[in-house]
């Protein structure tokens, strides 16, 4: 039997890792959102905070990538070139906070498809065959086929790591759960364009018996996962 170290319970509740039911997320790792040059570096939010995860995203990734039947699924928060599924108040408050979605920056027009800054960053690009969900919002499962993808998939727990911690992570772990998903975030694959919420975002989770499911880290992972030798 596998199971993570976790808390508030060693994970997942129902008793075993299981590879062809488990899916490592990795949710909107964008230039835009810990690049230089992106939405959340032009907002003036230090791009470090969020930077933080992509080593321990990566050497998470690398291990999964070796383990038969383990789904990686990739995240990316954008709009349409023409800007038709932009929410008006969404545009409004990032025109207020420095940064409007859609007008031109350094790393091309902020948060739209196709631009350099949209762009997933080359330390976790994905692989041809791992699925990529393209997402308007913040959770990765409204106006997305997340949910048909995974059910085709026959995938019931999921591992969030991704950014921002508080924003994209959190509305898609709570999405995840309202539908049955047996949840795991991990602290250190995870940032937030501020600590003191990444912080409370990690604790919310673990409220109420683990409301949302529970919190681990990737050396917690690792270890679990060398039950699977590379290949199984
Ligand atoms: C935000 C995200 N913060 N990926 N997006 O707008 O968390």
């Amino acid at each position: 039997m596998v199971q993570i170290e976790a808390v508030p319970y060693r994970w997942p509740y129902d008793g075993n890792l299981d590879p062809r039911r488990t899916a490592l997320l990795i949710i909107d790792m964008q230039t835009d959102f810990c690049g230089s040059g992106g939405y959340v570096a032009q907002m003036g939010y230090n791009i470090s905070l969020t930077r933080r995860a992509i080593r321990p995203i990566q050497a998470l990734l690398q291990r999964v990538r070796q383990i038969d039947g383990f789904t990686v699924i990739h995240t990316r928060e954008g709009h349409k070139p023409d800007l038709s599924d932009l929410p008006a108040n969404k545009r409004w408050r990032s025109k207020q906070a420095g940064a409007e979605i859609g007008s031109n920056g350094p790393a091309g027009r902020i948060l739209v498809r196709g631009e350099p800054g949209w762009e997933i960053i080359e330390e976790l690009a994905p692989l041809p065959g791992e699925p990529i969900i393209d997402k308007p919002g913040k959770g990765s499962f409204y106006a997305t086929d997340l949910d048909l993808i995974l059910k085709n998939r026959g995938i019931t727990h999921l591992i969030l790591t991704g950014i921002t911690t508080d924003v994209c992570v959190h509305t898609t772990m709570r999405e995840a759960n309202d539908r049955g998903y047996e949840c795991l975030i991990l602290e250190d694959c995870t940032g937030a364009t501020d600590e003191g919420n990444h912080m409370a975002a990690l604790k919310m989770v673990t409220m109420q018996g683990g409301v949302f499911g529970c919190v681990s880290s990737s050396q917690q992972v690792l270890q679990a996962l060398e039950s699977f030798a590379p290949g199984t």
